[in-house]
């Protein structure tokens, strides 16, 4: 009996050795993996600011967000009354004091491909104002990690794409039964180039995209975008570019400041 014991005793300890051993081997050969692995990802070209590999992994993020933006989608809107009237300033790339906002014009270029002058527009806020009033009021998110409820007045950037019938090679309305004519992208741009962004046709077209030139019913602040920004609700923070001097179109994505910095193009929610 008590040979047994010693023996059961004995084959025990030693599974215990042995599951140790083995323990210790799957640690160091982890952590082995884990270090050359990190080696590996460094040692990857970087692909817009971003290592390939992460960068791969960001575009896949994006495809899916792509199928998912439907104009069904809509944020959450609050009353006016939730608003914020201590909006805070963020970002001032483009929003230099050189600014002459009197003789500010957006201008419009309606094809990639051409600067011809039939195929640029120079409109004034005038002209912007004509157009359907929108208003809107929602959770700001930046990407940095803070939120503001904040209120908007503008237009909806579909009612202006369709206005000026922008946004297809044709020069036709933009409509959903003929999407090889419509162009992919739109580009946005300060007056001095140094602020900028590209947008999906689809989310351009999105319900709540809108050309903002209020702000809790009273004009933009100069700081907020004056004479007319972006808001656009589906999407971080980084999207709504301020004080917008170009819009232009294209098959393919506009250069992009933040993308250039590193993070995802579609910056979507
Ligand atoms: N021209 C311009 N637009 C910009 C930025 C900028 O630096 N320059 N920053 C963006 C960022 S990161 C955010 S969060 C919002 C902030 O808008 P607000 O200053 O009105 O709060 O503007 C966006 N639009
Ligand atoms: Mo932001």
């Amino acid at each position: 009996m008590k040979n047994k014991e010693l023996k059961e005793e004995e084959t025990t300890r030693a599974n215990i050795r042995k599951r140790t051993i083995i323990s210790f081997g799957v640690f160091f050969l982890l952590i082995t993996l884990g270090i050359l692995g990190w080696k590996w990802l460094n040692n990857q070209d970087q692909s817009d600011g971003v290592l390939k590999p992460l960068r791969t992994v960001l575009n896949a993020n994006e495809k899916i967000n792509n199928a998912l933006v439907g104009t069904g989608h809509l944020v959450k809107e609050y009353p006016k009354s939730k608003a914020g009237n201590d909006v805070r300033v963020n970002g001032d790339v483009g929003m230099g004091d050189d600014f002459d906002a009197m003789h500010w014009k957006l201008t419009v270029n309606k094809h990639p491909e051409t600067t011809s002058p039939d195929s640029v527009l120079h409109l004034t806020m005038d002209d912007v104002r004509k157009l359907p009033y929108k208003d809107l009021t929602f959770d700001f998110k930046c990407i940095e990690g803070w939120s503001q409820i904040t209120n908007w007045g503008g237009t909806k950037f579909s009612d202006f794409l369709l206005h000026y019938h922008l946004g297809t090679h044709s020069g036709r309305d933009i409509d959903p039964n003929h999407p090889e004519d419509i162009y992919k992208y739109v580009g946005l741009m300060t007056p001095d180039s140094a602020y900028y962004v590209g947008i999906d046709m689809k989310s351009i077209m999105h319900p709540q995209t809108i050309l903002a030139y209020e702000m809790n019913d009273s004009i933009l602040p100069v700081n907020q975008g004056y004479p007319l920004r972006l808001i656009i609700p589906i999407k971080y923070g980084i999207k709504s570019i301020k004080r917008i001097g170009y819009i232009y179109f294209s098959d393919t994505r506009p250069k992009d400041y933040w993308f250039e910095h590193g993070y995802d193009y579609d910056a979507a929610l």
